[in-house]
């Protein structure tokens, strides 16, 4: 599995891994030793991948500690002390399953375009191609067209959506499909929200209100609320993810779009600040462009000159 990571994101990925790899080589071309003029540059560096200004003055900080402790001596050291550091904050953060009773309802959030409706689709693909039985429920109500283009998902995909036709009321969308789940016994409820409704704090009241009807049929429902970031957004989706954890508490997260930037690094600053695991990475438009996360893999993958670690 971590070998594949790359080879499967492949060229989706590469803008994100040469980013750092032609960073790290034209950096250590133009320094041959490590000073302050040169961790300046590193600085510069990690800032530009998007890893935040508290993760990456951090990193600065530890890695000026090695240094003077003579722990740090040359350009292979300075590498592994970064990739251990970066690998210590993705693994504080178990991604381990949570075994939980059919029907497992999964809430997905997040603000417009972001690619949610998109990534309820491929996930529905891989859980049916996996044997499940898979309900999917257009809570996006605000938008006109959006339970269409669920509904599309969903004939292309195989599986039946839960729709109410004109001015519905996401929460009574959402009970319907838990009850039609419940009847039908399905394995997964994939429940799509609106990105937007008049203000942000109608938006959050709506989802909180959602989680409330949801678990009066199933208590530990919602089980899992699912935060979809777009990466080409940076660090303003750390602001976004923060206000939909504290309205609702997030369990996981899909960051979608690597495809399109250089800078995957934001994986990093969204995992420390949120102390949530990203699950999946959307790497394209295709039914197959989401595929695990493995965190190991991917910092590897940054710091490796090979194609395929
Ligand atoms: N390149 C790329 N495009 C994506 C990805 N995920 C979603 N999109 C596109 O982003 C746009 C918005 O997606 P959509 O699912 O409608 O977002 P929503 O408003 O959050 O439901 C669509 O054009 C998608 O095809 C991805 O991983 N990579
Ligand atoms: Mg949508």
């Amino acid at each position: 599995m971590s070998g594949g990571f790359w080879k499967k994101t492949g060229s989706a990925l590469s803008k994100t891994r040469s980013y750092f790899s032609s960073g790290f080589d034209s950096l250590f071309a133009r320094k041959k030793q490590i000073d302050d003029e040169m961790l300046e540059a590193l600085e510069g560096l990690l800032l530009g991948a998007d890893l935040g200004v508290s993760v990456t003055q951090r990193l600065i900080a530890d890695l000026k500690e090695s240094v003077n402790r003579k722990e740090v001596k040359d350009l292979a050291a300075l590498k592994e002390n970064l990739r251990k550091s970066l690998s210590e904050i993705l693994s504080k953060v178990s991604t381990e399953e949570v075994v939980f009773s059919a029907p497992i309802v999964t809430l997905f959030v997040g603000v417009n375009g972001v690619g949610k409706t998109t990534s309820i689709g491929k996930i529905a693909s891989a859980l049916k191609a996996d044997g499940k039985k898979v309900l999917l429920a257009a809570a996006d109500t605000f938008r006109a067209g959006a339970a269409n283009q669920l509904s599309i998902w969903g004939e292309r995909v195989g599986v039946d959506v839960i729709r109410h036709h004109g001015d519905a009321d996401p929460s009574a969308v959402a009970y319907d499909a838990v009850s039609a789940g419940l009847a039908r016994k399905v394995d997964h409820i994939l429940i799509d929200t609106a990105g937007r409704l008049q203000t942000k704090h109608n938006l959050m009241e709506e989802l909180k209100k959602m989680t409330r009807v949801i678990s009066k049929q199933i208590p530990d429902a919602p089980h899992r609320k699912i935060l979809v970031l777009d990466a080409t957004t940076g660090q303003n989706a750390l602001s976004q993810a923060e206000h939909f954890q504290k309205a609702i508490g997030l369990t996981g997260i899909v960051l979608t779009k690597l495809d399109g930037t250089g800078k995957g690094g934001i994986v990093v600053p969204i995992v420390e600040t949120l102390a949530v695991p990203v699950l999946y990475v959307g790497i394209g438009e295709g039914l197959q462009d989401l595929i695990p996360f493995n965190p190991e893999a991917f910092i590897s993958g940054l710091f490796s000159e090979t194609t395929d670690p």
